[in-house]
């Protein structure tokens, strides 16, 4: 957790996909915003980020958590967030089976009520076990849900992909959800 590039990843989710107000700036409709507004509105706030570091965490960040514009103007976070932005992503069809990793402690609601986005703007869904796995240890004992993403598919549920290979859908129905 003291790795600086970790720290910075995670201030860069807090602003780009949750609060950008707690730096005073504001995300264009799309999620960017200019990369000249991020760095002074983060100095200003006691976060001073330099340009090189930034670069270092867009290009080599472990799971492409962020994009710069064509351009090299803006920034912006691939996925996850929970300010209502759009994406622009096109609907994709999915393999047949996708994961979703999630913790024991919320198989009784997931149960009774489907998975839910929760506090995102969708439910976010892995194209491997392992990578699902990994997504269900942070929040507790992880167990890992196999989605039959083609059933959902066929009946009219979109999916999306993410630029950095998350799946994205609304709500996966129980009658979708193989439990292990
Ligand atoms: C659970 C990370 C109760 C759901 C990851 C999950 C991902 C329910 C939690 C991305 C439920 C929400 C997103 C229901 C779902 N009742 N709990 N009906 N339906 N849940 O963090 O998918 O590292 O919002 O199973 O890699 O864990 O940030 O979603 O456990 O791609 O880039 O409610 O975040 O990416 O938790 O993770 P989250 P998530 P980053």
């Amino acid at each position: 957790m003291s790795d600086p590039s970790v720290k910075l990843s995670k201030f860069l989710s807090l602003i780009l996909r949750h609060a950008p107000d707690k730096i005073g700036i504001q995300l264009d409709a799309k999620g960017w915003v200019a990369i000249d507004e991020l760095l002074s509105a983060a100095k200003a706030h006691g976060a001073e980020i330099s340009r090189e570091r930034l670069d270092e965490v867009v290009f080599r960040n472990d799971k492409q958590r962020f994009a710069f514009s064509p351009d090299g103007l803006r920034i912006r976070a691939n996925q996850g967030h929970s300010v209502h932005i759009d994406l622009e992503l096109s609907p994709v069809t999915p393999p047949p089976v996708l994961f979703h990793g999630t913790a024991t402690r919320f198989l009784p609601l997931i149960q009774s009520q489907g998975l839910q986005k929760m506090s995102r703007q969708h439910v976010h869904l892995s194209a491997t076990r392992e990578q699902a796995h990994r997504v269900g240890t942070r929040h507790g004992r992880p167990v890992v849900l196999e989605i039959d993403a083609e059933g959902m598919n066929d009946t009219g549920h979109l999916f999306f992909l993410s630029a950095n290979g998350v799946w994205l859908t609304e709500f996966v129905p129980m009658s979708f959800i193989k439990f292990p």
